[in-house]
């Protein structure tokens, strides 16, 4: 390849309807170069010329600002040590509507009778407006977005493949809208535009409380579509008084709870022009709007508009102000998966199995004759008996005692509960497409006959990241639970980071915050951080306060009552350590300049919460605050390091907000601060570089003072505390050591089983190994009684556990199997198995270390990383003492090589070969 390649604005390659005015542009360098000195971008017309620089990834775009509608077609060409490159082969990106003005279209509301409006879950409502194109269309586009989820239906064609669209945002400052190119989709003559709008997360349930109506009480669709005809006029369809609306098959729609299809209701060619239908059949025709049961439209009548059961709509002037794209792809159908058995426990109910536990739903193609009810309930776990339980994942009101609340009533509805009523037209199928789940079995209750394996399809639904990571080594249990921690971000990105595609299905910070660095080695996240970050932002308090889940799923009230109210350290920190982690991956300032007032205002809240207050076992021990107090964050609500192995109750939420976890507080205060100073230094900003480095180091201080106990030991004298202790620099230097091997002695104590929860697990191993510790690393890797790693794999995991005790030994499940979180260790296959680290100091991988680490009996090992520059790999082998390595590095990239023997080397772009000798625990 003589021309650079791989190009992509923003992070997204070929981005439509995109509202950044001046995007980044990235590339990648012909291979056989090393370095680019040089660079020349035209677009439409302006050209940088030739650029003195070695900037790569995220230039500016500095031609003129963007127009709304407009494609700009660009192109690169780059000098490099191997001369002058050939121009690129284009890439573009175009404009989406950059000015609340350019929307014509306004929000349209169904008029909805009150007892609809009060009750969960509610019928998805379609919209649809019939109109006349008088010739040929040169160019077409649709924007749109809604208060709900939608999807768009032209002249009984679906629009596009996203799914859930508008997808999950804190709506009330920001409300993402789609553009598609919908050219191919009009004709002369008459044209239909409609969408199938149901609650989504606007007003349907979240959080694991289940509340509704948290952003309003009225689905809404806007939508726009703007028509240049061959003759060059240009016309603007929107969204107004004149549509129609009405309830069709969805007669039920929740996230949640579930969907529920009739489709003896359904309306044929329902948005296709009158007469137009032809009544295609089967899963190629998309003209239903039973959301994915295809086939409905057999008889050709069109229920075309003036028909009875359309009605008029409310137009509502929402604010505009909010609307944007979308920084990451969207949610799509990103694979299908064939069923490894269907069994019949009882007469009544037939199982599916997909083999593993996925977010999404299930596609089914044998629904019996007209009439038949068809009930499918998802389960991550089956009971003694074989059949599907959800015992895991519906708390138990008996022992939550706080959840026996009138708010909380909504937990008593069926959970992932599916229903769906057969018409008995040949050819028709379910898809639930206003829903996900998050199930390995689905029970089916109601079918007359057998469903064989392959009426049933598994869909996997999520962002549509795109793949960057893989790691393979000789030890097949070690590639299962890679597999599981791979799986479990798949099963928690939909959209936004979620804990568990379950129960609570929320944004919650922590688990981002600990999962985001792993992700990132596996997915392009850049964009889907971002996004998250910016609803982080915007949901933030005025005094600096990070809430528990971004998008905020739990009401205030909620959580006052539950004794749980936001502010926590390790979770709100994620307003810091999730840019961070992102600048590191992608090399990405924006999101650092971008989040600067964010984080600061979060470490500047937890710096006055230290100031400010004591806990009270503290003000009784000591009246007079010691000098170090003010600096010690031993106040407030935290989760702590969080479900350490055994120590859940049901109580604990409660318990928790009397606890003193200044241990885990004042650390990530000191960790949050000591990362702004360094963020400072990155932007610029001396003064704040210099404040934030003395707040570091305050922090510090009081935290050895605080939590460095006579005899040497820590306090709390757990393995966490040792963890977090070596991993954020709390204790002195020349203490590591003994830390170190105090941490050890717990690991021995507990028969060499990790006792970490959340927080501190992803650190383990390797603050373990960069202690001189490596073999008891890969020991407590390779545990496999529990808690362990391997205890998950053992019994069947396919996805991550959220308790270390996930799955009894008598295959009893409990909590959420699907909890990313503890997946984090993988980050220890890639960077010390494997060997690939990315250094803080060059981020997006531009100098990076190869250093891996054999040991655990593991004889080979390859991991790969699509880096901002293109393509990492290493891959080793171990045969008997001789250790060979092949490595990859990009052109414009290169690497520190650290052989296991310790010898230190340099690599260059291109493929290279070591070999040394290796012994054992070395
Ligand atoms: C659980 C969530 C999440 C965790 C919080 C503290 O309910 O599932 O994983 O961050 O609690």
């Amino acid at each position: 390849m003589t021309a650079p390649h791989s190009l992509r604005v923003e992070h997204l390659p070929d981005p439509l309807g995109i509202t950044v005015r001046q995007p980044r542009l990235s590339w990648q360098l012909p291979a056989g170069s090393r370095r680019q000195v040089a660079y020349r971008i035209r677009a439409d017309g302006w050209d940088s010329g030739r650029v003195e620089s070695d900037q790569s990834v995220l230039v500016r775009y500095g031609g003129p600002p963007a127009r709304s509608g407009r494609r700009v077609e660009w192109q690169v060409q780059v000098w490099t040590d191997a001369g002058r490159s050939d121009w690129s082969a284009p890439g573009w990106w175009e404009a989406g509507l950059l000015e609340a003005g350019d929307w014509t279209a306004r929000f349209i509301e169904p008029d909805e009778a009150e007892d609809v409006r009060d009750r969960t879950p509610r019928p998805a409502y379609l919209f649809r407006h019939s109109f006349t194109l008088a010739g040929e269309v040169k160019k077409a586009r649709l924007y749109a977005t809604a208060h709900g989820v939608y999807e768009c239906h032209i002249n009984g064609r679906r629009v596009g493949d996203m799914e859930l669209t508008p997808g999950f945002t804190s709506y009330g400052s920001i409300l993402q809208v789609q553009a598609f190119d919908v050219t191919g989709l009009l004709e002369p003559g008459e044209n239909v535009v409609g969408a199938i709008v149901s609650d989504g997360w606007f007003r349907g349930q979240v959080s694991g409380f289940r509340l509704t109506n948290l952003y309003g009480d009225s689905v809404a669709l806007l939508a726009q579509l703007d028509v240049t005809q061959d003759n060059g006029s240009v016309t603007s369809i929107g969204t107004g008084p004149d549509w129609e609306v009405g309830t069709g098959a969805i007669t039920e729609a929740d996230l949640y709870q579930g969907q529920r299809i009739d489709l003896r209701h359904a309306r044929p060619g329902w948005s296709a022009p009158s007469g137009a239908f032809t009544g295609a059949i089967g899963p190629g025709a998309t003209d239903t709007d039973a959301a994915g049961a295809g086939g409905t439209d057999t008889d050709g009548t069109a229920t075309g508009g003036g028909d009875h059961g359309w009605a008029g709509v409310r137009v509502r002037d929402h604010d505009l102000s909010r609307l944007t794209s979308s920084p990451a792809p969207p949610v799509r159908r990103v694979e299908e998966l064939r069923p490894i058995a269907v069994t019949q426990p009882r007469p009544d109910r037939q199982v599916i199995d997909l083999g593993r536990n996925i977010n999404g739903w299930i596609r089914l193609e044998s629904l019996g004759p007209a009439g038949t009810e068809l009930t499918l309930t998802h389960g991550e776990a089956l009971d003694p008996d074989g059949d599907v339980t959800q015992a895991n994942l519906v708390p138990d009101p008996e022992a939550n005692q706080d959840l026996q609340d009138p708010e909380f009533a909504n937990l008593a509805l069926p959970l992932q509960v599916d229903s769906v009523v057969s018409s008995g037209r040949p050819g028709e199928f379910f898809e639930p497409r206003h829903t996900t789940h998050g199930f390995r079995y689905v029970r089916v209750e109601g079918h007359p006959g057998t469903i064989e394996p392959d009426q049933a399809t598994g869909v996997v639904v999520h962002t549509a990241l795109r793949p960057t990571g893989s790691f393979t080594c000789s030890d097949e249990r070690i590639n299962a639970l890679h597999d599981a921690a791979m799986w479990s971000f798949r099963g928690n990105a939909c959209d936004i980071p979620t804990d568990c595609p379950t129960r609570e299905r929320a944004g919650w910070t922590g688990d981002w915050q600990i999962f985001a660095p792993t992700a990132a080695f596996l997915y392009d996240v850049a964009g889907f951080s971002t996004k998250w970050l910016r609803d982080l932002a915007a949901e933030q308090q005025s005094d600096g306060l990070v809430l528990h889940c971004v998008p905020e799923t739990m009401s205030m009230r909620a959580l006052k009552k539950i004794g749980a109210p936001p502010g926590s350290s390790g979770w709100g920190d994620a307003a810091v350590i999730v840019p961070w982690e992102t600048y590191r991956a992608y090399a990405d300032v924006d999101v650092l300049a971008e989040q600067w007032p964010s984080m600061t205002a979060w470490v500047e809240y937890a710096a006055r919460a230290a100031r400010e207050h004591r806990h009270p076992d503290r003000v009784a021990a000591r009246p007079e605050p010691a000098v170090h107090e003010e600096f010690l964050w031993d106040s407030g609500y935290h989760w702590g390091e969080w479900l350490e192995p055994d120590v859940w109750e049901p109580n604990i939420i409660s318990t928790l907000a009397v606890a003193d976890h200044g241990a885990v507080a004042t650390a990530y205060l000191h960790y949050s601060a000591s990362l702004l100073a360094r963020i400072a230094g990155i932007l610029g900003r001396d003064d704040d570089a210099v404040r934030y480095r003395n707040l570091a180091a305050a922090t510090r201080a009081a935290w050895q003072t605080e939590f460095i106990r006579g005899d040497g030991t820590l306090a709390p004298d757990t393995q966490a505390t040792y963890v977090r202790a070596l991993a954020f620099g709390l204790v002195p230097d020349e203490s590591r050591p003994q830390m170190a091997q105090r941490l050890v002695e717990l690991i021995r104590k507990a028969g060499t089983h990790l006792g970490t929860g959340f927080l501190a697990t992803p650190y383990l191993l390797p603050v373990l190994a960069d202690a001189g510790h490596l073999d008891i690393a890969y020991e407590v890797l390779f545990q496999d009684t529990p808690p362990s790693w391997l205890t998950m794999v053992d019994r069947g995991a396919t996805t991550i556990w959220e308790d270390w005790n996930g799955v009894s030994e008598n295959g009893i499940p409990y909590l959420s199997l699907n909890h990313y979180s503890k997946g984090a260790v993988v980050s220890f296959l890639h960077r010390y198995t494997g060997g690939i680290q990315l250094l803080d100091d060059h981020p997006g991988y531009r100098h990076f270390r190869i250093a891996p680490r054999p040991g655990g009996g593991i004889t080979s090992a390859c991991v790969t990383h699509q880096s901002p520059y293109g393509s990492i790999k290493v891959s080793w082998r171990l045969d008997g003492e001789r250790f060979q390595m092949e490595v990859s590095v990009p052109p414009g990239a290169t690497a520190d090589v650290r052989l296991p023997t310790g010898s230190d080397l340099q690599a260059a772009p291109g493929t290279s070969y070591y070999e040394c000798r290796h012994e054992a625990g070395a």
